[in-house]
């Protein structure tokens, strides 16, 4: 019996979860939640104190691994029957390492944890992360460079989330640091690359999150990379297919009981791991994905931009592209009305909605707690057309869930209109979101039985890649809808007079 193991890199926790493609099952899911498992690192903080900072500890994401793999051996998950490894990450992060750290992987000894061996090849204490948004200037100087195909070319206009342009605030901040880092990858190419115990390629469905790849060539775009950092050419691991070989598994791994010979295939960033584990890759289906963020994602062809310019186009990791549309005020903008509201999970799930009528008699509450990527706004806070303040609970709550999907479709709109859409993750298990969803796109809303798409979306590229398997197969497997909620053509009338209400409030607050 052979097993693929799916690995998933986020802001917030490690996932590792084990399939039998032949079978169609999982067979073991182990989690390192950061905060609570290693608290001595930071997960997205600002080191200049800048809140539109943020960045991470790129160890924190060494240490889990090393935690991950001792968790699952003493659970005794079959590590020793994985014959395939991939992986997904939150995409955008950047990781800067040295000359040495060639030397490093290639030479990782057992004997020694991980964290140890790896702290001396990083040319860069710390990695921004998909959170910052502290690079309006570095997107600008791109801009004026580059023109309008930056957009065409790459996929999107200059973001500042989007690696070319930290890398950019980098080089510009620390000159010397910058000279002395021999490659930048990504978070998931860097999780790969430990893997591997070499520099592992970026794949196009991660590379694309850049605003450095050409996705007409498919490679990366000289002229763009010069304008970004000089040199930065030279210093980027190539850019490959998803469906790529990178290497073995290190021996290094071999003390959690792997046998030596794991395949690695190339890893790639969540989303688009998302887009597999929710079988999606084919047209027509759309996913509401209810994260740390909340993204709206659809396989794209043909190949467009968004005339907005807030929709992303990403590779797709079966083969052509995807579009993607991040929010970055998701479930923690939602946990903390809960916890503001003082109320439970069950209440904020089905009482307040019970409490309240469709369409929330107009009232809205945009929950920007952060500054937005969706619509771009840089001054946190947030934006109420009534007295949230002094409002109930339940109207609260419905405010802030209505404003958040009614943002969702205006700003999903230029990619179309879908039959059916299937959400995931964390906040997928409430029913009074799925039911607004359902309500507010007039579409059918499926939701599937593991909320961790990315991991399994890993695992699944890992069977297909290196076991062969066909996604269709894998879908059917272990990404089959179990939950349906239909939509209520009357909510859907109610929604369709609120969206004046919702842009013009969107209006104001952008100010
Ligand atoms: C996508 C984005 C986020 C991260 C979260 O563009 O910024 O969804 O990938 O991990």
């Amino acid at each position: 019996m052979s097993y693929h193991l799916g690995l998933d890199s986020s802001t917030q926790s490690l996932k590792g979860l084990i399939i039998d493609a032949a079978a169609g099952t999982i067979v073991a899911q182990m989690t390192v939640n950061f905060a609570k498992d290693l608290p001595q690192y930071q997960a997205a903080y600002s080191p200049s104190g800048d809140p539109l900072e943020k960045h991470a500890e790129p160890l924190l994401w060494v240490a889990a691994l090393d935690l991950l793999f001792t968790r699952m051996q003493a659970e005794g998950a079959p590590l020793d029957r994985v014959v395939g490894i991939a992986g997904s990450g939150q995409q955008h992060g950047s990781v800067y390492l040295n000359s040495r750290a060639d030397a490093i992987l290639a030479g990782l000894d057992p004997a020694k944890n991980l964290i140890e061996q790896l702290a001396p090849a990083l040319s860069r204490q710390t990695s921004p992360i998909w959170m910052d948004s502290s690079t309006s200037a570095q997107c600008a100087e791109v801009s004026a460079a580059i023109g309008a195909r930056l957009q065409t070319d790459t996929g999107s206009p200059a973001i500042e989330r989007f690696t070319g342009a930290q890398i950019r605030k980098f080089y510009q901040q620390e000159p010397a640091a910058y000279a002395a880092t021999a490659s930048i990858h990504l978070v998931s190419s860097f999780m790969a690359s430990l893997l591997c115990g070499s520099h592992a390629p970026i794949d196009y469905g991660d590379a694309a999150g850049m605003n450095l790849l050409n996705l007409h060539t498919l490679t990366w775009d000289p002229a763009i990379c010069e304008a970004s950092a000089p040199g930065l050419l030279g210093k980027l691991p190539p850019a490959v297919p998803t469906h790529t070989v990178i290497g073995k598994l290190s021996p290094y791994f071999a003390k959690y009981g792997f046998s030596n010979d794991v395949t690695i295939s190339a890893w790639t960033g969540d989303n688009p791991a998302s887009l597999v584990g929710t079988g999606a890759t084919r047209p027509g289906l759309a996913v509401v994905s209810l994260g740390t963020s909340d993204t709206f994602f659809a396989v794209l062809d043909p190949y467009r931009t968004d005339p907005e310019g807030c929709g992303h186009v990403f590779g797709n990791p079966t083969g052509g592209f995807m579009c993607l549309t991040c929010f970055k005020n998701g479930s923690l903008a939602r946990e903390r009305v809960c916890e503001e509201a003082g109320v439970d999970w069950t209440f904020f799930d089905v009482t307040a909605f019970q409490q309240t009528p469709v369409g929330n008699h107009g009232q809205l509450a945009l929950p920007w707690f952060e500054a937005e990527i969706t619509p771009p706004v840089l001054t946190p806070g947030l934006r109420a057309n009534f007295d949230f303040a002094n409002a109930a609970a339940a109207t609260r709550i419905r405010a802030v869930i209505e404003a958040q999907i009614l943002s969702i479709r205006v700003h999903s709109q230029w990619i179309g209109n879908f039959e059916t859409i299937r959400v995931t993750g964390g906040a997928s298990r409430s029913t009074g979101i799925l039911q607004t969803l359902a309500n507010v796109f007039q579409a059918t809303v499926e939701t599937i039985a593991v909320q961790d798409s990315a991991a399994l979306g890993a695992a699944m590229l890992a069977a297909h890649v290196v076991g062969r398997h066909s996604y269709a197969a894998l879908s059917k497997a272990l990404a089959p809808a179990i939950a349906t909620f239909t939509p209520d053509p009357a909510s859907g009338r109610i929604y369709q007079d609120l969206l004046d209400t919702y842009l013009q409030l969107e209006a104001t607050a952008k100010g």
